[in-house]
This record gives structure tokens, C-alpha cells and sequence, in this order.
């Protein structure tokens, strides 16, 4: 095959993960682009580095994969791009410009939803020199490494997801919804064994934060149940840690992953990120 149509995938770590090397996004071709595309639904996460992305080209990009997703809360959203969200510490005639330290926590981004993000873009503007990782666990390799029983006994469980119990509880940011925001993000069921639409390999589509139940199995075992099976998930040998640079974009499959942000020192240094959602489908 030409290299330029093929340039070289480096795997983030064995089995996961895709840094497509040599793409200016600015001036890939159709063929490049098919390819990203691709890659993206075959390795859980893709990383291109060195990119100058303006709102327009991340929304350009986007489009690659599907509609862009609004936000749930609109007040970080960037002006003029309600698709666009911001994460920062920054704070901007004394106000907060973004979201911070919004996705501290293992989740998978909109599992409240019925029809949660395919994916989730992550555009570094500016990253402390240290800190502020994003971490990735390939729920698919956690899901083949269980024992054939367990993966059995697992098979058909269903967990409750619910945004305001999430919002109520976390560590970070928690908040009282309003009976707006209430009445548009009602709970839902979703499969715990998840299947990706893509090759048909299968996902433990655990998470914390939004899971308030396992349906069938009471609290506290349910809850002990997730805990354990996300401290599973999340092993040293299952994720991927993502050291940023400025011109990054880092895009996960929410299909097959879990993602947490981590903490920085905030008073030494700032971080700006633009967010974007890919639409997702019902999880089966
Ligand atoms: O800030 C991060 O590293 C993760 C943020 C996150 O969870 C998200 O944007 O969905
Ligand atoms: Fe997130």
C-alpha cells in the first residue's frame, strides 16, 4: 500500500489504542480520513499529536464520525459553539471559563442517557506540565481476561444509570438539579455486558458515578458487585495513561472504555481542553 494512504498506527499500549503518526488533520486526504475513521472503531482510542484544531476543524473532524452531541449543562460551553465544552481551571474576569476537574472519577460520558456518546474528543490547548493525566481502561480486554464462569454469570445483568443521583453524590462539583435539567435526563437500564456494533467483541461496560443499582441483585451486593468488578477493569494492565501535550486530540470509544481525568495543582497551573461528543446508539 502507498504510505500515504496508510501512515503507521502505533498501538497506546499491546492490544489498545491507536496513534495515527504523519496526519496533519488540515491536509489529510479522503483515504487518511477513512482510515482514522477506521481505526478508531477497531482499537477503543485514537491519538493524533501535533495538530492545530481551530472550533471549526474539531467540528469538521467530528462530522468524520457521526453528529456531534450537545452538552448537558450549556454555561462552559465555548461562545458561539454549543457542541464545543471547556474544561479549565481558568478563570476570566471573575468568572470560571470551563468545567474543573469534571471528569475526576472512572465513567463512561453519558451513560445516564438511553443513547449514550459514541465517543468523546479531548483538544489540549494548554496542560500543566504535570498532572491532569486522562487515563483509558479497555473494558474489552478486562472482559476477555475474566474466567469463562464469570463472564457466564455476568452475561444479561442490567444496571440503572441515573444522572441525578450521579450529580447529587460525586466528589467533585455535586449539585441539586433543576426540575428542568431533571425532566430531560430521566434514569435508564443499560446491559453490563456491552457488544461494540463494530466487530461484535464484547465490552464490561461497567461504571461508577451514574450506577445506582444492579437491577435483580439488591444494595449493598449490587454496588459491591460494580465496585468490584470496576476495580477490575481498572488495572494497571488494562489502561492506558495519557501524558498530554498542546495539539493533542484524543478521542475514546465510550462503547468500550472507561476514562478518568486526575488532579494537578491548580494554583500553579492552567489547563484549557475543548470537549466534543460524538452521538452514540442503544447499548445492546
Ligand atoms: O479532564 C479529563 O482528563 C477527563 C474529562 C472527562 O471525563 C470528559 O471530558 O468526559
Ligand atoms: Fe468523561
Amino acid at each position: 500500500m502507498n504510505a500515504l494512504v496508510s501512515p503507521p498506527i502505533r498501538e497506546l499500549k499491546p492490544g489498545f489504542g491507536a496513534e495515527i503518526e504523519g496526519i496533519d488533520f488540515s491536509s489529510a486526504t479522503d483515504a487518511q480520513k477513512a482510515m482514522i475513521v477506521d481505526a478508531f472503531h477497531h482499537h477503543g482510542a485514537l491519538l493524533l499529536r501535533d495538530q492545530q484544531m481551530s472550533p471549526d476543524d474539531l467540528l469538521a473532524f467530528i462530522r468524520l464520525f457521526g453528529e456531534a452531541e450537545g452538552h448537558t449543562l450549556q454555561q462552559f460551553t465555548l461562545p458561539g459553539y454549543p457542541n464545543i465544552y471547556i474544561l479549565s481551571n481558568k478563570v476570566v474576569d471573575g468568572r470560571p471559563i470551563g468545567a474543573h476537574n469534571d471528569g475526576v472519577g472512572w465513567h463512561t460520558d453519558y451513560s445516564y442517557k438511553a443513547e449514550p456518546v459514541m465517543s468523546t474528543l479531548l483538544y489540549a490547548v494548554e496542560v500543566p506540565p504535570e498532572g491532569a493525566d486522562t487515563l483509558l481502561a479497555d473494558l474489552c480486554a478486562a472482559y476477555d481476561a475474566l474466567p469463562p464462569e464469570r463472564r457466564e454469570a455476568l452475561e444479561g445483568l442490567k444496571l440503572h444509570h441515573s444522572y441525578q443521583h450521579f450529580m447529587e453524590n460525586r466528589e467533585w462539583g455535586a449539585m441539586k438539579l433543576s426540575e428542568e435539567i431533571k425532566a430531560q435526563t430521566p434514569d435508564v437500564i443499560h446491559p453490563l455486558i456491552r457488544t461494540h456494533p463494530a466487530d461484535g467483541r464484547k465490552a464490561l461496560w461497567v461504571s461508577t458515578g451514574t450506577v445506582k443499582e444492579i437491577i435483580g441483585v439488591p444494595n449493598p451486593e449490587g454496588l459491591a458487585l460494580v465496585n468490584e468488578l470496576v476495580e477490575w477493569a481498572t488495572q494497571d494492565r488494562f489502561v492506558y495513561r495519557h501524558k498530554w501535550r498542546v495539539g493533542d486530540v484524543l478521542m475514546w470509544d465510550n462503547r468500550c472504555t472507561l476514562h478518568t481525568g486526575t488532579l494537578y495543582d491548580d494554583t500553579k497551573y492552567d489547563r484549557l481542553m475543548h470537549r466534543l461528543w460524538v452521538k452514540g446508539d442503544r447499548p445492546y
